[in-house]
């Protein structure tokens, strides 16, 4: 890896065992990526805990699309919020449920308004936003 500085970690040898643990259960081969991962994490919460600061996300909705008025009811929040949604993806999981992925953008308040909107619709079974941000503090930030 090009241009990084390396840091000295003081770790309790307990809490130590227990990162080495976890970062085992999820597949990182080395402390330095998860601990990268962990700060990216932090760095994502920190822009969305500032409802002004731009970001992006996804919003995943399961959905019965024979409730009444449920279809009509997303399609009509979506159209209000058309320049929050870049794409959008439906997939019919079976006869009666459906799945939808909205790739969203823009300011945190916009986004998480408009995540509350779709998720509070009668007959969506579960929505989820996923947050996340292009800002690590990385170079390709400067491009
Ligand atoms: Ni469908």
């Amino acid at each position: 890896m090009d241009n990084v500085t390396r840091i000295g970690v003081s770790l309790e040898p307990e809490l130590l065992k227990k990162f080495d643990e976890l970062i085992r259960e999820k597949g990182y081969t080395t402390r330095s990526e998860a601990i990268r991962d962990l700060i990216r994490d932090a760095l994502v919460e920190e822009i969305w805990a500032d409802e002004n600061s731009q970001a992006f996300g996804t919003i995943t909705l399961v959905y019965d699309h024979e409730k009444g008025g449920v279809r009509e009811r997303l399609l009509e929040i979506q159209h209000a919020h058309h320049s929050n949604i870049s794409s959008s993806m439906h997939i019919h999981l079976d006869m009666h449920r459906c799945l939808e992925v909205l790739v969203v953008g823009g300011k945190v308040k916009d986004i998480k308004k408009l995540a509350d909107e779709l998720c509070s619709v009668r007959g969506v079974l579960h929505g989820k936003l996923a947050m996340t941000t292009g800002h690590f503090g990385t170079e390709n930030e400067k491009d």
